[in-house]
């Protein structure tokens, strides 16, 4: 079942400087750097909530580290901004990918990728679901 928001994902040109907007604006400070190559992204994870069930909230700051990536083919279209979001699963990402697969919804990878922080992800095609880049996470 899809329990939560594990992450928004802001798309960026300059992660440092953005990292440093939301510090210094909204006082978020736990930051986790990580760059996935795969992706093709730097990312800065900040936590915004920590929530019961040990899991948290935060907001993904994603800049591209190459030009054929999925991102930076984004950031030339539209500029920054929301480029996606992400459900955090109490179970795993390979059940959630085929329950709604099996709807009809375009499910990106044939196997769960590695994400933020050791986790698990996927993505739903934008298109299959009013226009809104859905990620599916587990955690480690
Ligand atoms: N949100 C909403 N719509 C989007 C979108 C997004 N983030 N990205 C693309 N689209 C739309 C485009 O606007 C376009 O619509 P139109 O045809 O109406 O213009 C359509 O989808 C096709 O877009 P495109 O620019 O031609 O891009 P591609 O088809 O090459 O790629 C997608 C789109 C979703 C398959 C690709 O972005 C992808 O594989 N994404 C998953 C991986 C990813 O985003 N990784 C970065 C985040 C990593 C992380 O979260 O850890
Ligand atoms: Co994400």
């Amino acid at each position: 079942m899809l329990t939560r928001i594990d992450h928004i994902g802001i798309a960026c040109h300059d992660l440092e400087a953005t990292v440093e907007f939301y510090k210094a604006t909204y006082g978020f400070s736990d930051v986790h750097f990580e760059v996935n190559e795969e992706q093709g992204v730097r990312e800065a994870m900040l936590k915004i909530n920590e929530t019961g069930d040990g899991a948290a909230s935060y907001l993904q700051l994603i800049q591209p580290i190459r030009d054929d990536s999925a991102v930076a083919k984004w950031l030339a279209k539209n500029g920054e901004g929301v480029h996606h979001i992400a459900f955090g699963t109490d179970g795993t990402v390979s059940e959630e990918a085929a329950n709604i697969g099996g709807k009809g919804v375009r499910v990106l990878y044939d196997e769960p990728r590695k994400g933020s922080m050791g986790s698990l992800i996927n993505f739903l095609h934008p298109k299959d679901c009013h226009g809104v880049l859905t990620e599916l996470v587990q955690k480690r």
